[in-house]
């Protein structure tokens, strides 16, 4: 009997640790033939999290309620403009109906049946109109935009979803405070590092598995934050992360890519990006975002504009860890004095004019909140 609870227990452990590390095989390739959702897609929204029960909208109701037309202009990711004139109810009329308002809500994800999907944050809730646009210049949508498309006026083409099938109400994503700042210009050198074919070029990339795996700390999330440089921020749920890579040389880098995402879900020129209690911040990135300094020959950004910018919580010390394991102590008034620049051979670094020459780490890997 006994030796079967202590069985039982390793058993238990086994398959606690399992759990605790994510599989980093590779996703599977895109499915070509799970297009069942696009074309003939079913002529309903559904939308999950407003009620108890999720509740679903067909687009003969839709087509009932009061439509609204408006000439709007689709701008891509790369500045491209696009006219058009859509057709179709407000999202808020459709929540009127369940005695809701878009105003009050937290946030939603806009769900597709091709897999994309974005969250539409507190502040476009606020702002903006959400047209279920049905009619497209007078005509029925194509049958890659169809049952409907979500189109946000004044906002960015990334919200206006094709294909929308489903609409996710979301609690408030709190972001937790940042204890540390991981290098994505170090990283390459702990984690396995593949060829990334990106268009014509071939790269290099890591998996984000692999990433969290390594760096994970105590804390997760179901979500991460996204800055880019363009200063564009963006949610994702970490199962859509997972199935990507940050590719880290050519062009774009870093960038938050996938081969099984819709491409409209990779994220270039990243900043940086928190997951939990870690900002994974792109020192390259950092030296076209901030203001540049000289320091002794060297040319870099202030330390405190990294750490201000990741959110770094107040600490009295600061610990400092290289990609070799050293690791130094720096206290919090040293942070406006840091420069990060980027060594000809050991890339990122560390200099301080005024500590210890032991204070200054090449190949520098993370920032600590001590406490
Ligand atoms: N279903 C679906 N909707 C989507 C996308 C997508 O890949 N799938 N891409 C988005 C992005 S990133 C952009 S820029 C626009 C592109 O719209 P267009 O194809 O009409 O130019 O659609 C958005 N809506
Ligand atoms: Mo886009």
């Amino acid at each position: 009997m006994r030796e079967k609870i202590v069985n039982f227990f390793c058993l238990m452990c086994v398959i606690i640790l399992t759990l605790s590390v994510i599989s980093c095989s590779s996703p599977a390739q895109k499915d070509e033939t799970n297009t069942a959702n696009q074309g003939s897609a079913s002529e309903k929204l559904v939308i999950k999290g407003l009620l108890d029960k999720e509740v679903s909208i067909g687009t003969d109701e839709l087509k009932t309620m009061q439509q609204v037309e408006k000439k709007v202009t689709a701008v891509d990711s790369a500045g491209k403009k696009t006219d058009y004139t859509v057709k179709g109810p407000l999202f808020d009329d459709v929540l009127k109906k369940y005695g809701k308002s878009q105003k009050e809500l937290k946030g939603i994800r806009l769900v597709a049946g091709d897999g994309y999907s974005i969250e539409v944050p507190a502040d476009v809730l606020k702002n903006r109109d959400i047209i279920l646009a049905l009619v497209v210049d007078g005509k029925e949508l194509d049958s890659r935009s169809k049952p409907m498309r979500a189109v946000v006026p004044d906002e960015r083409a990334m919200y206006w979803v094709k294909n929308l099938t489903a609409i996710e109400v979301l609690e408030n994503v709190e972001k937790a405070e940042a204890k540390r700042v991981i290098f994505i210009d170090t990283v390459p050198s702990s984690v396995p590092v593949q060829e990334y074919n990106y268009y014509e070029s071939k790269d290099k990339a890591f998996k984000t598995c692999d990433l969290l795996n390594k760096f994970k700390g105590n804390l997760d999330s179901d979500f991460l934050f996204i800055k880019s440089t363009d200063k564009l921020m963006k949610n994702e749920t970490k199962d859509n992360f997972l199935k990507g890579y940050i590719k880290f040389t050519g062009t774009d880098s870093p960038a938050f890519v996938s081969d099984v995402l819709p491409v409209g879900m990779q994220v270039k020129n990243v900043l940086w990006f928190s997951y939990g209690e870690d900002v994974y911040f792109s020192a390259a990135g950092s030296l076209t975002y901030f203001e540049k300094i000289s320091l002794d020959g060297k040319d870099g950004v202030k330390l405190s504009d990294i750490t201000k910018e990741a959110g770094t919580s107040s600490s009295a010390k600061y610990v400092l860890t290289g990609v070799d394991g050293y690791t130094s102590e720096i206290e919090s008034k040293d942070l406006e004095n840091g420069l990060i620049y980027n060594d000809e051979k050991d890339g990122v670094s560390i200099y301080f004019k005024d500590l210890p020459k032991n204070t200054n780490i090449k190949g520098l890997l993370s920032i600590s909140a001590k406490d």
